[in-house]
């Protein structure tokens, strides 16, 4: 993920670069409260600029909370605090980014973790192969629905699909997968036959003549998890060698929606899930721990009745939705300048106390190679704005200042009062410059200083400066 971990802090561009290009998608109803939840949590420890263990530990009780309201499976919810609580003690202290910035993208990280890391896409053969795709689930999961849609996007995507109705039981349940073909464009194979797997080795047969390289197979769903069932779905599967043996859960049915892809899991042995009714609003979460939990990847969500209503799951896009992608946006930029604003108090209270030294200076040299420009350090250091002149700053005479300082031990930079004729020697030898450029720094940063104190306590330029660091 753009050689971003928990170790290699992220800049302030960096982040809003990387939640640029993982835009939401539509919206939809599921997960609205906890998004609603979230979001104010991390708008709360945003306002911080500094934030104490014990909000982090707050922030993420309150996670907790709202992530067992929205029903995410306990053995996920321990993890995620667990992982979270983990990574933001070891955070790294990073100049361009705030702690506050830092614990947001950790939570990011461990929703997108929980969701399952990658997109994980059908893995289907070439299309001089056939691929079959089996569909199972309960009852009123929403498989045959499912089926058509998958097909629909398939033949999209250029494939050649049937749809195959392997539900004996029921009659109406090859009509209903017929009209939904026909909607969709896509043809059916049905047949009068009361054994599914006698369907399904005609349909082989017969997609092998006509070349569909795509063969997506309904099932029949019963009530409950039943040993019926199993055997039926394990004969298919032994028959039809499906490249995708999906499960078809029913993001409405909470918590048993984990359990059910458990028992399909380890009976059947699933390659993936798709959580279908993912528009309706119930909480959700308890589908989003299907892929913790299983391990097995969400490959699709379904979003509604008609058969264009299939999307793709991105695991960033929907933690990033989660999240709310603009509010962690503005929330970034707002971080940044309250870093900026802190840092600006900070100089001004050095400079009306003369405490400011080589190192504020440095410092601000480092700022200014970060962020390329010569003007934020103007706005940023009271004084200096209105009284230099930007262009006859040389960022060569920066660099030569720089390697000076860096020359000078902690006491001198300190105090800069104990540099005599001696140290000014060894300060120019150490940084390849001449004493007349030793002597030349120190008499500007006095000067500097002087005027600084002066502006500091110049009631009209505080005004301005407060006026600066608004517009940010
Ligand atoms: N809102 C919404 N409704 C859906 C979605 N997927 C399926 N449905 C509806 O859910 C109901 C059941 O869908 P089916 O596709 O018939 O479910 P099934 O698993 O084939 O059902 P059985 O064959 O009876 O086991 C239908 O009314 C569908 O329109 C979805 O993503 N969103
Ligand atoms: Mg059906």
């Amino acid at each position: 993920m753009l050689g971003i971990t928990a170790t290699n802090p992220i800049s302030v561009d960096n982040f809003k670069f990387y939640l640029y290009i993982i835009e939401g998608h539509s919206g939809a109803l599921m997960l609205e409260r906890l998004s609603g939840k979230l979001i104010s949590i991390i708008k709360q420890i945003s306002g911080k600029a500094l934030i104490s263990d014990k909000n982090i530990e707050s922030a993420i009780d309150e996670i907790k909370l709202a992530l067992l309201e929205a029903d995410v499976n306990l053995r996920v919810v321990r993890r995620f605090v667990n992982r979270t609580a983990e990574d933001a003690m070891g955070m790294k202290v990073a100049r361009d980014v705030t702690p506050s910035q830092q614990f947001v993208k950790i939570v990011y990280d461990r929703l997108v973790e929980i969701l399952g890391e990658k997109r994980s896409a059908l893995d289907l053969k070439g299309p001089d192969t056939q691929s079959v795709i089996l569909c199972m689930g309960l009852q009123g999961s929403g498989k045959t629905t499912t089926a058509a849609k998958l097909g629909a996007f398939l033949a999209r995507e250029g494939r050649k699909p049937i749809l195959v109705a392997a539900d004996p039981v029921r009659p109406a349940a090859a009509e209903q997968l017929a009209v939904l073909g026909k909607q969709a464009g896509i043809d059916v194979f049905r047949l009068e036959e009361k054994s599914p797997a006698k369907i399904v080795k005609k349909a082989l047969e017969k997609a092998g003549r006509e070349q569909f390289d795509t063969v997506i197979v309904d099932t029949t769903g019963r009530m409950h998890v039943d040993d019926a069932m199993m055997k039926e779905l394990e004969e298919l599967k032994r028959l039809a060698r499906p490249v995708e043996s999906l499960l078809i859960a029913d993001a409405m049915t909470g918590q048993q929606a984990v359990d059910i892809a458990k028992s399909f899991d380890e009976r059947i042995g699933l390659t993936g899930v798709i959580l279908s009714k993912f528009d309706s609003d119930a909480r959700g979460g308890a589908a989003l721990s299907i892929r913790s939990i299983t391990g097995r990847p969400i490959k699709y969500v379904g979003t509604g009745e008609k058969i264009e209503d299939l999307e793709p799951f991105y695991p960033e896009r929907m933690a990033s939705r989660i999240l709310g992608r603009g509010d962690i946006v503005s929330l970034v930029e707002k971080a940044e300048a309250a870093i900026e604003a802190e840092e600006a108090e900070q100089i001004r209270e050095k400079m009306e106390s003369n405490t400011f030294d080589f190192d504020d200076y440095l410092d601000q040299f480092r700022r200014v190679k970060k962020m390329g420009s010569v003007r934020s350090l103007i706005e940023m250091i009271p004084g200096l704005q209105g009284n230099v002149d930007e262009d006859k700053i040389n960022l060569e005479d920066m660099k030569k200042e720089e390697s000076i300082i860096l020359s000078m031990t902690r006491k001198e930079r300190k105090n800069p009062l104990i540099i005599g004729p001696g140290r000014r020697k060894r300060i120019a030898r150490g940084s390849g410059t001449a004493v007349f450029d030793v002597n030349k720094l120190l008499k500007k940063f006095e000067k500097t200083k002087i005027m600084m104190k002066k502006m500091a306590r110049n009631k009209d330029y505080q005004q301005r400066l407060i006026g600066n660091l608004d517009r940010h």
